[in-house]
């Protein structure tokens, strides 16, 4: 059952989930102010809105950051005692919410909610002078949640409750467009009732899957099931652990997230030379490939458009499927645990995630939950 990518059958009058893409991404951190210093410094993010204490709210302090489709918040809690405080002390640093553009919140939420899913948020409407956003949402795996957003004709900074931004401190930006993929980890067996959940609650479909014999290096291994919705515009694998020689690298993100959780986040380039030469520059942490692996890569994936040298020098992988090839490289956890890490890929065509590299990423993983002492 492997190895199968599927076409995505997009049919606009079955959707009963209609996505436009992804909407936003937010975080529950620490210290949001010096995260989005953070962001903007060395990914290249700009300053967007605001809110807090300033504007009315006075549990918690956001930062809304931008780079061209790619929308992040950062939210910290202003006092100990409340569900975002218990969030961070239990998993540090994270991904809370999974913010999906709809046209209609108010359906989103009576469509997923009577297939089975949880309520988060029922259908509310946020109004100010720049106009409406309705948001409702759904929970899912861990503590993490999908909210839909209604944008209707808003025009102000991001919603209501928020300010606008400004800020003479603006980095250029690295090239980054939007959101490519999120990955979920979940727990020992729990693989099943994930693809079920997005199968039944939100209508998505498993375009492909990787098992452990795919993807099992020496220690670590791991199973994965690839989830689309009906466009393909949102992608969400799961990952489950799987029983190998050593510790997986999902049961380590499982025991020091303290539980099920977002483990990466794929942001898409148009040019990943250009974009992680920059990351690289500004101190994002990448993980090293063996420069062995550019030995066979011409042999593995015939020819492609970019030099290989740069990709040596920048550690990016390639890889081929039936409909093109795709880089990627991946970033060493963002955090001092070893949880939420990013993804940086450009697609030539192709639609899968890189099997091929597949090993050489694990072992590069692996090589640093040993340092960790977690392998
Ligand atoms: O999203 C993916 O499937 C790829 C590969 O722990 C991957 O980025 C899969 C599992 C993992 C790290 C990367
Ligand atoms: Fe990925």
């Amino acid at each position: 059952m492997s190895k199968t990518l599927m076409a995505a059958a997009p049919n606009t009058d079955t959707d009963f989930l209609p996505l436009e893409g992804t909407d936003y991404v937010e975080f529950y951190v620490g210290n949001a102010k010096q995260a989005a210093h953070f962001y903007k410094t060395a990914f290249g993010f700009q300053s967007i809105a605001y809110a807090g204490p300033e504007t009315g709210v006075k549990d918690r302090a956001s930062y809304v950051i931008r780079q061209n489709k790619l929308t992040f918040v950062l939210t910290t809690p202003l006092r100990a005692g409340n569900p975002m405080a218990d969030h961070i002390y239990k998993h540090g640093d994270g991904v809370k919410v999974l913010a999906l553009r709809v046209q209609d919140a108010t359906k989103a939420w009576e469509e997923t909610t009577k297939r089975g899913g949880k309520s988060y948020m029922e259908p509310t409407r946020l109004k100010d002078d720049n106009g409406e956003v309705v948001l409702s949402g759904i929970h899912t795996y861990g503590e993490t949640v999908h909210l839909f957003v209604e944008r209707k004709n808003y025009t102000g900074a991001f919603m209501p409750g928020y300010k606008e931004w400004k800020t003479v401190y603006n980095p250029t930006d690295t090239g980054l467009q939007y959101v490519d993929h999120c990955v979920g980890n979940v727990g020992w067996g729990q693989m099943n009732k994930w693809v079920s959940f997005y199968e039944e609650v939100l209508g998505f479909r498993n375009i492909l899957s990787f098992d452990d014999n795919d993807i099992s290096t020496e220690y670590s291994a791991l199973m994965s099931k690839v989830m689309s919705n009906g466009n393909g515009f949102v992608k969400f694998p799961i990952n489950e652990p799987a029983e190998g020689r050593k510790k997986s690298q999902v049961e380590e993100y499982l025991e020091f997230y303290d539980g099920e959780g977002c483990q990466h986040v794929a942001l898409a380039t148009n040019n990943i030379v250009e974009t992680v030469s920059t990351l690289r520059a500004r101190g994002v942490e990448f993980l090293t490939i063996p420069t062995s692996y550019y030995d066979e890569l011409v042999d593995r994936v015939g020819h492609i458009d970019e030099d290989l040298e740069p990709l040596k020098e920048l550690g990016i992988l390639v890889d081929r499927d039936n409909e093109g090839y795709l880089l990627q490289i991946f970033t060493r956890p963002v955090e001092d645990r070893p949880t939420l890490f990013f993804e940086i890929i450009q697609r030539k065509g192709a639609k899968s995630f890189g099997k091929g590299n597949f090993k050489a990423l694990f072992e590069a993983i692996e090589r640093e939950q040993e340092l960790r002492g977690n392998l």
